[in-house]
């Protein structure tokens, strides 16, 4: 037990299967809409029934307790079905980021060791080009067909809607998500069946505070963590309803959803506000169903913060979390809020900052975040190194440095070099390293910096092999398909040379004064 589950009597062993957070809505509002939106109104019992024939036609397949299932599919009703139907039969979902390239995805069903492979039928030509073998890993194509893949239909045909619990513990594995990775190896987050009622009881319970009535809307999606607590672990936990939106998220796109759905919170990330705030129109929408609008991962800029305020009526209330956590751990409240903090610790989680020396630091003095919460992940993947790094005994190391004024803790960078551009976690040495592997380069050196609006990007300094010509374009595009979409440099500047140290070293303090330059 840790103080902060003492604080918010969290009770682990009530959490023998998370199915739960769904299940428990068959006896309290079967008839309620637990989703809504374009892909269609589903109720908790249809969910629960479609989740019960997802379970039993993973069980069918022949997987055995604790297999994973890889699940590459975009927010419409089949993903908390197949979610929920997986976790209840006691298989564990990995949640794959739909804009994930071919080569990565295939890492990502290799590591995990996934048995089965859920497909969006639009996104699967991508599995077709990760050169997995369909031969020993059974696709399932979802929401259409594809070719190489059996059709979902036909796979739950016949299966019946009800499905008992497997007989899972608090303290097993339940689903997994992947972060980035530094050098090509983006480690397998292992959550555990009480982690989301942890979230509820505490960011959901303490600060969210969603009642039933309330319609929620997550831009940012569900193989997200962010997004998962948003549209699946809260709502759900309050037989609330959740407003799906598949596809690619645009600002237009999402103002006619919230006119036409009218959802009461919304969720979003800085990147998100500030292309809503600018674009065009967005004066002349209606917002007047939101009572309440989140943004985390990033701090908001100031004019981004007061625009909001001015088309909505409210300001987006501001926190910080984690994979590894689950979901936000320091917020701000609508009671209490701080512009430009990431807000105060969550009940139910502890937070330290720590010196170099490994000793708690004071108020005003900077240091790098340990949090603790019964919802954090118990290690990495088969990463012993990563997780003796980051999991030391129930404290998370965060790597982010904070100071802490008046009880708010206000982010100050990375203790490693790690950004976050657009929300999403990027390592600048990575995208170096991907724009050296392309045939026109010949060096190229990357850094992060802050825009005046306080978001983080990436800049590309590049030499060009000799006699060779490459457009920005084609670099950007490169780094796209190679990594992942989010963590291309947004401008490149070519050079016939990168600046040196007397060691012959890129030497980046003169890269960095180029590319402000
Ligand atoms: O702040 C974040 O980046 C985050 C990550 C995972 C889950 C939730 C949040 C807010």
């Amino acid at each position: 037990d840790t103080p902060g589950a003492r604080e918010i009597g969290f009770d682990k062993a009530q959490h023998t299967n998370c199915s739960a957070v769904l299940w428990d809505n068959l006896e309290r509002n079967p008839g309620k809409l637990a989703l809504t939106g374009p892909a269609g109104d589903v109720s908790y019992a249809r969910l629960c029934a479609r989740a019960a024939r997802w379970g039993n036609a993973f069980r069918a397949q022949g997987l055995s307790l604790g297999d994973r299932i890889a699940m590459f599919l975009d927010d419409t009703p089949e993903y908390p079905a197949a979610f929920f139907g997986a976790v209840r039969a006691g298989f564990v979902p990995v949640l794959l980021n739909t804009l994930t390239p071919p080569d990565l995805l295939k890492f990502f069903v290799e590591d995990s060791g996934a048995r089965l492979v859920l497909c969006e039928a639009d996104l699967a030509a991508t599995v077709a080009a990760s050169g997995l073998d369909a031969g020993d890993l059974p696709v399932i194509a979802v929401n259409g067909a594809a070719e190489g893949a059996r059709a979902a239909e036909d796979v739950l045909a016949g299966q019946p809607e009800d499905l008992a619990a497997a007989p899972t513990g608090p303290d097993d594995m339940a689903f997994w998500m992947y972060s980035s990775g530094s050098t090509g190896r983006p480690k397998g987050i292992v959550h555990l069946h009480h982690d989301m009622a942890y979230t509820q009881e505490s960011f959901g319970a303490q600060v969210l505070k969603l009642q039933d009535d309330d319609i929620c809307f997550s831009v940012p999606k569900m193989f997200f963590a962010y997004g998962f607590g948003n549209s699946v672990t809260f709502p759900f936990s309050v037989g609330a309803t959740t407003l799906l939106m598949p596809g690619r998220p645009d600002p237009g796109k999402i103002a006619d959803l919230i006119e036409t759905w009218r959802p009461t919170v919304f969720f979003g990330l800085p990147t998100l506000y500030t292309a809503l705030c600018r674009s065009e129109g967005i004066g002349n929408r209606d917002f007047s169903s939101l009572r309440q609008c989140m943004s985390a991962a990033e701090i908001l800029s100031e004019d981004v913060f007061s625009r909001w305020k001015a088309l909505t009526g409210m300001p987006p209330i501001e926190g910080l979390g984690s994979t590894e956590m689950l979901h936000v751990y320091l917020s701000n409240s609508a009671e209490e809020q701080r512009l430009g903090a990431a807000g105060k610790p969550v009940p139910g989680y502890e937070v330290e900052l720590r010196g170099p020396d490994g000793a708690p630091v004071g108020d005003g003095a900077d240091g790098v975040m340990y949090v603790r919460g019964h919802s954090s992940a118990p290690c990495y993947w088969n990463r012993p190194d990563k997780t003796a790094e980051t999991m030391q005994g129930d404290w998370i190391c965060t790597g982010d440095r904070f100071v802490r004024e008046d009880g708010y803790y206000y982010f100050q960078g990375r203790a490693d070099d790690l950004v976050k551009v657009s929300g999403q976690w990027v390592w600048p040495l990575e995208v170096e390293r991907c724009l050296n592997e392309h045939e026109a380069v010949h060096e190229a050196a990357v850094v992060a910096h802050e825009m005046a609006d306080r978001r983080m990007t990436l800049s590309a300094l590049v030499a060009l092999r000799g006699g060779v010509e490459a457009e920005a374009m084609q670099l950007q595009d490169h780094v796209k398909h190679a990594l992942m979409p989010h963590k291309y440099p947004r401008r490149i500047l070519f050079v016939p040379e990168l600046p040196k140290t007397g060691t012959g070293k890129i030497d980046r303090k003169a890269v960095a004064d180029m590319l402000a330059a």
